[in-house]
């Protein structure tokens, strides 16, 4: 069964996801490549071998030659395109976040609930990551013992211009509020958030540390620096009490020189987590054949939504903040 893939958005991640669909994936075609940007769209399509490019994605979305939708355009257009793909029962990976707005990740779920049919998967590929995946199983067996803590660090090396210093929160942090969730199989109860005092007034957003209470008595902390410098340095250490579980970076090599050994940290997220993506993508398009979801759901969406937002809260306040999610309907 060939799946005919359209795909939103030709930016980084849709580009990359268009790489990744065309080359590391069989059993897959682009049949669009949508975007505002003709050049970006035509690029993208060029390279990936697509038949069509568009500006318009819900005419990528009703058009009968797509069976699935990939949409990777910007944040505020995740929510309403993913309902026009439930609305017209087409299979679709949005990438994170589903929304910036807890109440609009409702609305895919209300759509999803009526439709009696998961069809949305969140682009929270870390739960593919070879490195979660096993810490997760370490825990489930009882290797560790039960889960006490996770320590979390999230460092990109510089922030985009347009990165505001709540976006650590509301853009990168939730990948951390999804794969603590995931890999504790649990949700939270409240979140604190701090920030340190930036001395660099040309960085964009200043880093912030976070600490979250699990409904069933862990601690969770995150570190999100996106002006690291450094490198795109992403750890995370599960604290039982028989043990630990660290991850541990796909480092191909080391270069060992006038001595020294050197490692190189990966520029951005698409190398470091290059193993996760492939096989999210490949998870989704099986899902399509076989009608069994995987991965992330709206609900998980909407969670890592609702968590950001009183992130948000809690460092305006200086306080902590409840998490009250809506009861979560039987289709999760
Ligand atoms: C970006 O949107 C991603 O999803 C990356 O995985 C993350 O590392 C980065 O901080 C986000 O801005």
């Amino acid at each position: 069964m060939t799946i005919r893939v359209g795909l939103i958005g030709a930016g980084i991640m849709g580009a990359d996801h268009a790489r990744i669909l065309s080359q590391q994936i069989s059993g897959v075609t682009l049949q669009y490549v949508c975007d505002v940007d003709a050049a970006r769209a035509k690029s993208v399509a060029d390279a990936s071998g697509a038949l069509h490019v568009t500006a318009d994605p819900h005419a990528v979305i009703a058009d009968r030659s797509v069976d699935a939708v990939l949409i990777a355009s910007p944040d505020h257009t995740h929510a309403p395109l993913s309902k026009a793909c439930v609305a017209l029962g087409k299979p679709v990976l949005c990438e994170k976040p589903l929304s910036q707005d807890a109440k609009e990740c409702l609305d895919v779920i209300a759509a999803e609930v009526r439709g009696r049919k998961r069809l949305v998967q969140i682009g929270f590929m870390r739960r593919f990551d070879p490195a979660y995946v096993e810490m997760k199983q370490a825990l489930a067996k009882g290797a560790i013992g039960p889960a006490l803590m996770m320590h979390n660090f999230h460092r990109n090396v510089s922030a985009p211009s347009n990165f505001t210093g709540q976006m650590a929160i509301t853009n990168s942090a939730p990948h951390e509020f999804d794969i603590a969730r995931f890999v504790l199989d649990t949700d939270y109860e409240s979140i604190s958030v701090f920030r340190p005092d930036l001395r660099d007034s040309a960085k964009t957003g200043a880093p912030v540390f976070m600490v979250l209470k699990t409904v069933t008595g862990q601690l969770v902390n995150v570190e999100i620096n996106n002006n690291a410098a450094y490198g795109y340095d992403v750890r995370g250490e599960l604290v039982g009490e028989k043990g630990t579980v660290s991850l541990r970076s796909p480092i191909a090599s080391e270069l060992n020189v006038n001595l020294q050994t050197i490692t190189t940290y990966a520029e951005d997220w698409r190398p470091r987590f290059a193993e996760a993506y492939r096989l999210q993508n490949s998870a989704w398009l099986k899902s399509i054949e076989t009608g069994k979801p995987v991965g992330a759901s709206a609900w998980d969406g909407y969670a890592a939504t609702l968590i950001a937002e009183a992130g948000v809260h809690s460092l305006e306040r200086a306080a902590p903040v409840k998490i009250s999610p809506v009861a979560k309907p039987v289709l999760y």
